[in-house]
């Protein structure tokens, strides 16, 4: 609780294009917290060196994926909008949190087991410890729910064992955080491979349909996603490729499964994939023609960052000072 209201807080990495899945499994629902919950959303650039980057592009991303924030409908007078390497709380909260995080715990991450076989020649420590800088980001801000993707859940249950065990030690410190995970929007995969998660990092831009797209581009990877031998457009086990397109036709239009099935009876796959293909391009249109306004005012995106990162930092600071007395640092 922050002034009396409950917190919402999420972030994502400037470590790619935004995808259709980043948009549904968070972005898209961070506006539904504005009202009644106090909201913090970073774009957390410090997370998104634990692969290598281009140092011009992730400058450029930063600035963009803050556009985004913007564009999806994310308010600066009523939202924190703020990026995490501007607010040095969250690396020393971090630092402070490794010392009461066990070795098992991080090994036990599916999604370090699954980087680190994808980055195989860079298994740096700081993505071991991710999930621990995950929850300074959370717990600095006495942080009640966190919206995300399913493939972050197991990230926030473990900053609630943080949490729960630095209480335990300390008395109450930080608040304790529960993920929220969106019902149908929680893992879009892949066009190409629909049992694997889409990802902006994926290598192959067919497998994946970026926010910023053009509609044109959008339906040409909707037409070629991978589904299967059948017909029927069904939901049901075995039919991943249809499973996911359905999943992200439901989530455009908030139509339930059963009405997709009775809309396409008797339809082919062509017909169903070019109606995903337009209704998400028609969706999306709008947040790419107010993210293309937005990127060229780079005062106005700068003006957003700082004035995030002040109000940011009054929140993290109050609940690092907490700590460090705790702990037993002396605060000079
Ligand atoms: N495919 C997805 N479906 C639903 N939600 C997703 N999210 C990511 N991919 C999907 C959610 O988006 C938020 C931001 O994610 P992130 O940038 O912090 O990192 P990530 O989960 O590792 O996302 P990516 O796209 O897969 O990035 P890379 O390729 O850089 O690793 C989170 O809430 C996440 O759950």
């Amino acid at each position: 609780m922050l002034n009396d209201k409950k917190v919402s807080y999420s972030g994502i990495q400037p470590s790619g294009n935004l995808t259709i899945g980043n948009y549904l499994g968070a972005l898209k629902n961070f506006s539904e917290y504005s009202e009644k919950y106090k909201t913090f959303y970073c774009v957390v650039d410090e997370h998104a060196i634990t692969v290598r980057q281009v140092p011009a592009e992730l400058r450029k991303r930063t600035y963009e994926t803050l556009a985004l924030y913007l564009a999806c409908g994310l308010d600066p007078e009523q939202n924190c909008l703020y990026v995490q390497s501007h607010v040095p709380a969250h690396a020393e909260l971090a630092w402070i949190l490794n010392c009461y995080t066990m070795f098992g715990e991080l090994s036990r991450m599916t999604q370090f087991k699954d980087k680190s076989a994808k980055h195989a020649n860079n298994v740096n420590a700081g993505l071991f410890t991710y999930p621990v800088l995950m929850a300074a980001d959370i717990l600095l801000y006495q942080t009640d729910v966190v919206p995300v993707g399913i493939d972050q859940k197991q990230h926030v249950e473990l900053a609630r064992d943080i949490a729960v065990r630095f209480n335990g030690v300390y008395s109450d410190t930080f608040t304790v955080p529960e993920p929220i995970i969106s019902k149908t929007g929680k893992k879009i995969m892949s066009l190409a491979e629909p049992t694997k998660k889409m990802s902006k990092s994926d290598e192959n831009a067919n497998a994946v349909v970026y926010i910023l797209d053009d509609k044109d581009t959008v339906i040409r990877k909707f037409k070629r996603a991978v589904t299967d031998s059948d017909t029927e457009i069904k939901y049901a086990e075995g039919k991943d490729g249809i499973n996911n397109l359905m999943t992200i036709y439901s989530c455009f239009t908030g139509k339930e499964f059963d009405e997709i099935e009775r809309e396409f009876a008797g339809k082919g796959y062509g017909e169903f994939k070019l109606a995903v293909g337009e209704t998400c391009a028609d969706c999306l249109a709008p947040v790419r023609e107010e993210f293309n306004r937005l990127l060229k005012d780079k005062a106005y995106l700068e003006t957003v960052m700082k004035n995030g990162a002040a109000e940011a930092a009054y929140y993290a600071n109050k609940t690092l000072s907490k700590v460090r007395r705790k702990v037993g640092f002396v605060n000079l």
